[in-house]
């Protein structure tokens, strides 16, 4: 009995994480320039994890990225905009998970600059180290992540 009980208690786990999951946000709208080969490489990325992405093609990101309330010293190459957040740079679809699982008070999550192993910025087998920081309108960073 207690062992049935045991195992209709981690189904009701699992399907309680896969209901979660499935609630998440897939639809996302990128924000880059046309003649970005990186920025295209993170959507084909977030498309082979059947994210729903829009590009909205703009030769002037910067402009896109200070209406979206990103810190010029977080800037990377495209911002993207999912569920109500903003999501800067090479960000792997897990943070983006993360950060509609636990929906923190802030404005969004970036991934500065653009490191070298990051997805659409893959380079044979390196990595380099970087922290995915979260930023809000108060001009609060903090670390979200450490890859
Ligand atoms: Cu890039």
């Amino acid at each position: 009995m207690k062992s049935i009980l045991m195992a209709a208690a981690i189904v009701a786990l699992g399907l309680t994480s896969a209901l979660a999951n499935d609630d998440l946000a897939k639809d996302i709208v990128v924000y880059k320039n046309p003649e970005c080969g990186c920025c295209t490489k993170w959507v084909r990325y977030l498309e082979s994890h059947d994210y729903n992405v829009t590009i909205e093609s703009t030769r002037d990101v910067y402009a896109m990225k200070k209406n979206l309330g990103v810190p010029e010293k977080l800037a990377a190459c495209h911002t993207a905009v999912i569920d109500g957040y903003v999501i800067e740079g090479h960000i792997t679809h897990r943070d983006i998970k993360r950060l509609l699982l636990f929906r923190p008070d802030v404005t969004g999550i970036a991934v500065p600059g653009m490191p070298i192993g990051t997805p659409g910025m893959e380079q044979g087998n390196t990595k380099q180290p970087h922290d995915v920081l979260t930023f809000d309108d108060r001009g609060n960073v903090e670390v979200f992540a450490k890859h």
